[in-house]
């Protein structure tokens, strides 16, 4: 039976993939940050009693910043496949708090990497690191392949530079199986509340079922490669069972923007938008409804404004994808188009939005 090991499981991706592997027959080992409160819900559906002779599916508390832990778990559990998915994954929160990022994301990854070299493993461990588009960020040309140069715009770009590249050294100095998948954004019901789609699905929800008045977005003019998630942790996977060694471009090809997503998301709640204004004054208005998923709106009600604390410092505003090499060496293709995957993340969040509407009342009925 092979073993898996994942950084950043209890995250959008790390849930995907723990349960992409368990499905192959792995043994799926995690690390989970201590919190003080439960941070594993993304992931608790698959937990498997430790008890368990059979159990597949094993936590260990660690953290990306901590050698001495990582190198423990690497050695007790001496996986045949490292997944390093853990992250201080926000762009903007990487402005608040650069070091940190930079401790997490690149020095997070030479940590593994050493290890993996310290305890002798470097031919038995395959190795997988998340690195992103946002690599490409200030782009030099479109749309971006393994081979266009990269100029990052952030301090997590910046780092996942340095991950990226050690990531590259690690292979041709010591023969390691390492490799980068560059992905471009994907998402899912799973994505962290405050990523641009997911913000806009739950808000767009709450606000049609009565539960926020108006949602606050930066640039919604930027320009994205939107894949679903589930497509995307596939080809991790695929990546660790090449003869060799290689980093692949994952996107879907197609780019949209923040805003045609927003209209998504409202046509899938039976809301027609119209948008006036412009820049920072830009507004969205309710047109018309139709059905019965949005009962708290109008009309004329304003469900979107600019607020400019969301702007970045430097902004990434565009991205596109070309996945030829993946296509042509893997034979990997995304199945889930962005538009399915926009319907998919309303309907989640528009049954959280009920739900929480039925509690709501419940507990009026209660206090009455
Ligand atoms: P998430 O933000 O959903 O998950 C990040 C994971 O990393 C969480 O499990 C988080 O733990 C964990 N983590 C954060 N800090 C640390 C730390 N100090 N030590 C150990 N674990 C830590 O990200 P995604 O699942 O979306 O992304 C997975 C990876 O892919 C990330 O590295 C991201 O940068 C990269 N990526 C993502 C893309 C996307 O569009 N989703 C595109 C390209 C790259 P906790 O749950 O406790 O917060
Ligand atoms: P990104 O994703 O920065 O591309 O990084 P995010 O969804 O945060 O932003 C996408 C674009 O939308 C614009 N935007 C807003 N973004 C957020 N979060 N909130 C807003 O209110 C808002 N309004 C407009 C942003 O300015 C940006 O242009 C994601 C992360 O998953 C990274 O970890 C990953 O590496 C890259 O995708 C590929």
């Amino acid at each position: 039976m092979k073993k898996a090991l994942i950084t950043g499981v209890t995250g959008q991706d790390g849930s995907y993939l723990a349960e992409f592997l368990l499905d192959k027959g792995y043994e799926v080992h995690g690390i989970k940050r201590r919190a003080s409160s439960f941070n594993t819900q993304r992931v608790d559906h698959i937990y498997q009693d430790p008890h368990l002779d059979n159990a597949r599916f094993m936590l260990h508390y660690g953290d990306l910043t901590d050698s001495s832990n990582l190198t423990r778990i690497l050695s007790e559990v001496q996986p045949d496949e490292v997944y390093n998915l853990g992250a201080q994954s926000h762009v903007a929160v990487s402005f608040e708090s650069p070091e940190y990022t930079a401790d997490v994301d690149a020095m997070g990854a030479l940590r593994l990497l050493e290890a993996i070299r310290f305890l002798g493993l470097e031919k038995k461990t395959r190795f997988y690191q998340a690195s992103t588009s946002e690599l490409y960020g200030l782009v030099q040309e479109t749309p971006q392949t393994e081979t266009t140069p990269f100029h990052p715009r952030s301090p997590y770009a910046v780092a996942k530079m340095y991950a990226y590249w050690i990531t590259v050294n690690y292979r041709e100095a010591y023969g390691m199986y390492a490799c980068n998948g560059i992905l471009f954004n994907h998402e899912s019901p799973r994505r962290g509340e405050t990523f641009v789609t997911r913000k806009i699905t739950r808000g767009l929800a709450n606000i049609a079922q009565g539960l926020e008045d108006c949602l606050y977005m930066g640039n919604i003019d930027a320009l994205r490669d939107w894949g679903h998630a589930k497509d995307y942790v596939r080809m991790q996977w695929m990546m660790l069972q090449q003869d060799k060694p290689d980093d692949f471009v994952i996107a879907t090809g197609k780019q949209y923007s923040v805003r045609q997503f927003i209209l998504w998301a409202a046509e899938h709640l039976g809301i027609a938008l119209r948008f006036e204004g412009s820049d920072v004054e830009e507004v969205a208005i309710v047109d018309s409804i139709t059905g019965d998923k949005a009962p708290a709106l109008k009309p004329g009600d304003v469900v979107l404004r600019i607020d400019p604390r969301y702007f970045r410092p430097a902004e990434v505003e565009t991205l596109l994808g070309d996945p030829t090499k993946a296509k042509r060496e893997l034979g990997w293709s995304p199945e889930i188009t962005t538009q399915e995957m926009c319907a998919e993340m309303v309907a989640e969040d528009l049954k959280a939005a009920r739900r929480m509407v039925v509690l709501k009342a419940h507990e009026a009925e209660q206090k009455a």
